[in-house]
């Protein structure tokens, strides 16, 4: 009888079960397609116990009582429909762990089906690609506590290791675990748009090579900004083509592809009301980038007035470093607000700061800006957007020249920032108190009869404004 099942044998599937073999588990392993299982035993695994199953009978049969099978597989129908094929085979207490990057909603839908029959269900975010898959990934599962105890000491041992202890907690109820991911993802793609944008500056105004922007990121990656994101973007700006020896990021194609965790994320703020602009904006910039056609058609009927004149390098240089500190600030402000939103709404209960340690190894998002957020919200933990904290200001207003500067150069050069922008923009909004939403409401109740309130006295008013 092996301990655990995994079905799904694709990329994140088989590191995975790696992982899990390597901690001394025994592993059923199950794939759709004969082909994938075979290739993975045959060419992946070497002592691990890990054993292939061609089909779900025996696969079910194979695992120890009771049984916890994970699922990764590929988000949407597919979890339903392995659900479907194994529903025959299992037993009451049998547990199911969805490691894919599910919908939240769907994860609750598939908790209460399954509870109905028995069986429990935890919806687990897992982070860190196929890397983070075999060496230790984030993990984030949700669901109900008695769930999760049945695989703590497994999930402990196999998440990333640091020294605020394994990426691995009960994040919480229901879906939260599937909800914590979707945002984690959310902020990943705004950080990836911000660097994109600081990118975009040191190529198109300071006219800085592949290889010397890769330099800058390198060194900016051993300070601050240290984080996964920007190794990588330093890696990837000094990285040779093969064939052609140029750099390769100038040959690929700039149309940025999604598979849908950030709309999701944006979609979700937007139902809950909170104000996630830098999220919301990195998905349009991946919805723009898609554009290319039209894009390059457009360009060639616009007019452009470059500045002239000389430009401070180094002084640019320090102001694209704290504007994108200021953006990674403004994004994780945005993403743990609409975490803490739902845990209200949607009962989860879930610990922000500990959402934070988790986020520390493993996982796309790590960064050392993570022990700086987790400080914040240790002084004050009703701090849900991390803002209101004289630490918070002090350390954007640090950075406000810098980032007003950069928007403005942008703006000269017809370069789009987007992400830059609105985080600027979110903060301006947030510390602002009065905004112009005064005018808008008067235009609604101008045209629908929508009233409105007074900042002089109590109730609720209308004015037939036409007769003015
Ligand atoms: P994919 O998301 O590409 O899914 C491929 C797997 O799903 C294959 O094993 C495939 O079987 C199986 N599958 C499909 Br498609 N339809 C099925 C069905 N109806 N019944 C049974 N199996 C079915 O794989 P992945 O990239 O390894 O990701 C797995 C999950 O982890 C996804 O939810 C993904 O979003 C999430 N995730 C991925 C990453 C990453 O870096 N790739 C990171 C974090 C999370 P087949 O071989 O027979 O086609």
């Amino acid at each position: 009888m092996n301990n655990i099942g995994l079905i799904g044998l694709a990329v994140m599937g088989q590191n995975l079960a790696l992982n899990i073999a390597r901690k001394g588990y025994s592993l059923s392993g199950y794939n759709r397609s004969r082909q994938k299982t075979d290739e993975f035993i045959n060419e992946k695994v070497k002592d691990e116990k890990i054993y292939p199953y061609y089909d779900i009978k025996s696969f079910v049969e194979s695992l120890e009582k009771p049984r916890k099978i994970i699922l990764m597989v590929k988000a949407g129908k597919p979890v339903d429909d392995v659900i479907q094929e194994l529903l025959p085979y299992l037993d009451k207490g049998d547990l199911i762990i969805d490691g894919g990057n599910s919908y939240f909603k769907d994860t609750n839908r598939r908790i209460e089906e399954l509870k109905a029959k028995g069986i429990y269900y935890l919806g687990m975010g897992v982070s860190g690609g196929e890397y983070g898959a075999l060496h230790g990934p984030s993990l984030m599962p949700g669901g109900t506590k008695e769930a999760y105890d049945m695989v703590n000491e497994l999930l402990l041992k196999i998440a990333a290791q640091t020294e605020s202890g394994p990426c691995c907690t009960y994040v919480g109820n229901y879906s939260a675990g599937h909800f914590v991911k979707m945002v984690h993802n959310g902020i990943e793609y705004a950080i990836m748009q911000s660097i994109s944008e600081v990118y975009d500056v040191m190529r198109k105004v300071l006219k800085l090579s592949s290889e010397e922007i890769g330099n800058i990121f390198e060194e900016w990656n051993k300070g601050e900004l240290n984080s996964y994101l920007m190794e990588i973007s330093y890696k990837i700006m000094k990285h040779k083509d093969e064939k052609t020896g140029r750099p390769l990021v100038e040959l690929i194609l700039d149309e940025a592809e999604q598979k849908g965790t950030g709309k999701w994320t944006a979609e979700t703020s937007l139902d809950l009301g909170i104000p996630t602009p830098s999220l919301n904006l990195a998905v349009v910039g991946r919805a723009l980038s898609f554009f290319k056609e039209e894009r390059t058609k457009i360009s060639k009927r616009v007019q452009r007035n470059y500045p002239t004149g000389n430009l401070n390098r180094d002084e640019i240089i320090e102001d694209l470093k704290n504007s994108l500190l200021f953006a990674v600030f403004a994004s994780f402000s945005q993403g743990l607000w609409l975490i803490s939103e739902a845990s209200k709404v949607y009962n989860y209960n879930i610990d922000l700061s500990e959402v934070l340690r988790i986020w520390k190894g493993g996982c796309i998002i790590r960064a050392r800006i993570l022990d700086f957020l987790r400080e914040i919200l240790s002084d004050d933990k009703t701090n849900i957007n991390l803002l209101n904290s004289q630490k918070s200001i002090s350390y954007l207003e640090e950075k406000l020249e810098s980032i007003k500067k950069v928007t403005k150069l942008a703006k000269d050069f017809y370069i789009p920032t987007l992400t830059i922008n609105s985080s600027l923009d979110y903060f301006f909004s947030m510390s602002e108190a009065n905004l112009p939403a005064n005018l808008i409401q008067g235009q609604r109740d101008f045209f629908g009869a929508h009233t409105y309130r007074r900042i002089d006295m109590e109730g609720i008013f209308h004015t037939e404004w036409e007769q003015d």
